[in-house]
């Protein structure tokens, strides 16, 4: 039996729950509380690290949400999540570790001033706008005129761009200034997978308001 540790705001998790959905595999979600369930000795056992997500598959302990998605695709491997052809491989791995390298940095400032966490410092804001914009560019180039980053189909660039994208917009990084990348993070936003994945506006709400009240207690 497949089990997934996870908490639904995450986009660590997230990929890992779509890939898990897209790849029409049965398995059990147990959600974390990060106010404290992390540093549980029995989740602790499964990640020294304290981090979500985590996936158990029989024996086997699997953290790293990159991880996951290598071994959900080579035990699970059908339907194909990576393409074959060389340069298909090569664009798949590009996106993922552009997303993660690239993206995820700038990301990650622009959430905190969207949810209204700390004061937002004007110049590291336009920083991470224009590293934003860059990789809307970058990616737009990679997808060209493909309906997904590997081609015809699915792959897990789309699942773990795809995870980030619908978020983009209210960052402040318009994909709408990339015709063909909006069309493609639409279409995305249409499966099932991301439609039984999207946090909802309570759970956003709910996050903001606990994140305010352990930033609250820290200053207290
Ligand atoms: N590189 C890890 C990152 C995991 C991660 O940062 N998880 C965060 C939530 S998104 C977490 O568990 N934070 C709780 C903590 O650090 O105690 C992955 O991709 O799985």
């Amino acid at each position: 039996m497949l089990t997934l540790y996870h908490t639904p705001l995450s986009i660590n998790s997230r990929r890992v729950w779509v890939a898990l959905l897209e790849k029409g595999l049965t398995f059990e979600l147990k959600e974390l509380n990060l106010g404290g369930d992390q540093f549980k000795p029995e989740f602790l056992a499964l990640n020294p690290f304290h981090h979500i997500p985590v996936l158990v598959d029989g024996d086997l302990t699997v953290i790293e949400s990159f991880a996951m998605l290598d071994y959900l695709e080579a035990q699970y491997p059908t339907p194909p999540l990576m393409p074959t052809a060389a340069a298909a491989v090569a664009k798949v791995r590009m996106v993922q570790m552009a997303t993660l390298n690239e993206l995820m940095p700038a990301v990650n400032p622009l959430t905190r001033k969207m949810m209204g966490f700390g004061e937002p410092d004007a110049e590291a804001m336009q920083k991470a706008l224009k590293q934003g914009s860059l990789c809307l560019s970058f990616f737009a180039a990679q997808l060209g005129d493909q309906p997904y980053f590997g081609g015809e189909t699915l792959s897990l660039a789309d699942v773990v761009l795809g995870t980030v994208a619908p978020w983009c917009e209210q960052l402040g990084l318009p994909l709408a200034d990339h015709a063909a990348l909006k069309a493609w993070c639409d279409r995305l936003m249409a499966r099932e997978a991301w439609q039984t994945t999207a946090p909802t506006p309570e759970m956003i709400a709910a996050f903001r308001e606990r994140m305010r009240q352990l930033m609250a207690q820290r200053q207290g």
